[in-house]
């Protein structure tokens, strides 16, 4: 399992939906030292609004994901190094787990196998519109979160697992719990990461942080902080 994930500390989510603070352009957002930009958003996202955002950042080194939230706003673009496609393990219906996929496959088909990839999520925030939509079922103990990773990763040889609480800060518990099940899988988090301290206590047990919210509400000085939170915490888990 070797795609580049696997070195990422740090993912910024870029909703093309939102706007960035103001005063701030692409720009600096791609000069946050984050290591990828995904962009997707669970809601009102167009192509027209994913193109331009990837317009926006494809002159910088960063690299570029799209993460498409339906089939019907992915864009082809050669600025983009690949699509990171959602599939929820908790959703209560096969719809979000095989189902949209099977459509996309069979209406866009064949994909561009080699530039995608899926992600693992396991979605945590009752409250977040991701749980609303594929109708999660979010009531899980550390030991069923941990459960959950071993199937994406053993089973289904998921190389990205997701540990999703967007809005909100997760219980740090159930992403160790989800770590100590993993062997290869690259585990991202996202969800409430605010600043250096939070972005440092997940970054304790997840591989990757995911920011997302914070870009969009206060900037990209908080953003940095979160990079150099997680750093850290990486830092000292390899000399540990
Ligand atoms: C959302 O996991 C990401 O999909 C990040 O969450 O917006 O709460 O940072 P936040």
């Amino acid at each position: 399992m070797t795609g580049p994930w696997t070195e990422w500390d740090h993912v910024l989510k870029v909703d093309p939906d939102k706007d960035l603070v103001d005063g701030e352009t692409f720009s600096d957002v791609c000069r946050t030292g984050t290591d990828a930009i995904e962009i997707g958003g669970t809601l009102d996202v167009t192509t027209d609004k994913m193109q331009r955002v990837v317009d926006a950042c494809s002159r910088y080194d960063v690299p570029l994901y799209q993460e498409p939230s339906n089939p019907g706003v992915v864009i082809e673009s050669d600025d983009l190094n690949g699509y990171l496609v959602p599939t929820v393990f908790n959703a209560d219906s096969a719809f979000w787990v095989t189902g949209a996929h099977k459509e996309w496959v069979r209406i866009d088909g064949p994909l561009d196998w080699d530039r995608t990839t899926t992600e693992a999520y396991i979605v945590l925030n009752p409250d977040a519109s991701v749980a609303e939509l594929t109708e999660a079922d979010t009531e899980q103990a550390a030991d069923d979160v941990a459960s959950f990773a071993a199937v994406a990763e053993r089973m289904f040889g998921q190389e990205i697992i997701y540990i999703e609480y967007s809005g909100t800060f997760g219980d740090p518990a159930k992403v160790a719990a989800a770590q100590d099940a993993l062997q290869t899988s690259t585990l991202f988090y996202g969800g409430g990461i605010g600043d250096y301290d939070t972005a440092y206590e997940m970054g304790r047990h997840a591989d990757t942080i995911v920011v997302g919210d914070l870009l969009h509400d206060e900037g990209v000085d908080a953003v940095r902080e979160t990079v150099k939170g997680v750093t850290d915490a990486h830092a000292e888990t390899i000399a540990d």
